[in-house]
């Protein structure tokens, strides 16, 4: 038996295979049960926070409810420099360390977002996360860390395995896009079902979508994402910067002119 126990590697070469091939992977319980029930509490505490929850606070996004049409609240981004229980998550050693065996490299964090998805909020149709702006990271990498079980009935994030080596297929105009029409086979999709503590992985050239919450429950994730050291290094306050500018020009662009960061 050796003294010391030897560190084990944070991913198997299974697991790197399956990444390399299909866009995305699914770690199981890679944090305990305790630490999504703190995370849990935190969420309710940051849920209250009405000083911060204002339309023209470009921290918040909303969401209609499916039914009713009722604006809802529906994230924080970022979250992580109003919540040291959201931050530490997202610099956890654990999960950094997955992260940076996929890279072969160091992995900083790049954006951090809370998505509450109340009971009745509209998902999120087929998209990329890579936006053609000026040195967007090609190695933007998400790590969505369930906080509640996600299932297909609350919404749970659905992925399209192995079309992120198409690379992007929108135009790289600096807009947003949805996947355009046809662009994918939309009976390939996987529903990334997890519990609490697992963590589902995927590139910013895997299409994603989600369908609205239609339970009377939250699903509550963790979006963090990060870039490789060697594309930009650290790079989270220069993206919130330019990130922020870019959405008070959409918002003006449609007569929205009051907007803030808080
Ligand atoms: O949380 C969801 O339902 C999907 C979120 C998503 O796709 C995104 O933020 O890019």
């Amino acid at each position: 038996m050796p003294a010391v126990a030897e560190r084990t590697a944070p991913l198997t070469a299974a697991q790197r295979a399956a990444y390399d091939r299909d866009g995305f992977l699914v770690v199981r319980g890679l944090f305990a049960p305790l630490e999504m029930a703190v995370a849990a509490l935190e969420c309710e505490r940051l849920y209250g926070r009405d000083d911060l929850k204002h339309t023209n606070n470009i921290r918040c996004r909303w969401k209609d409810h499916a039914a009713t049409g009722e604006c809802l609240f529906e994230c924080f981004d970022p979250v992580a420099d109003i919540s040291p229980v959201m931050g530490q998550l997202a610099r956890d050693p654990r999960l950094v360390e997955v992260v940076s065996a996929l890279y072969d490299e160091p992995a900083r964090l790049f954006k951090d977002k809370l998505i509450f998805k109340p009971p009745g909020a509209t998902g999120y149709d087929l998209h990329q996360d890579y936006i053609g702006w000026k040195d967007f990271p090609k190695t933007f990498v998400t790590a969505a860390v369930a906080i509640d079980p996600c299932a297909k009935g609350n919404g749970a994030t659905e992925v399209f395995p192995g079309c992120h080596r198409r690379g992007y297929l929108s135009p790289e105009d600096g807009d947003y896009h949805n996947v355009p029409a046809g662009a994918v086979d939309e009976g390939t999709g996987v529903v990334l079902e997890l519990e609490p503590g697992d963590v589902a992985i995927f590139g910013c050239f895997v299409p994603h979508r989600s369908d609205a919450n239609r339970s009377d429950g939250w699903r509550r994730l963790l979006y963090l994402s990060y870039n490789a050291d060697s594309d930009g290094g650290d790079r989270r306050d220069a993206h919130y910067a330019e990130f922020h500018a870019w959405l008070k020009l959409k918002y003006a662009e449609y007569g929205k002119h009051e907007t803030y960061f808080r």
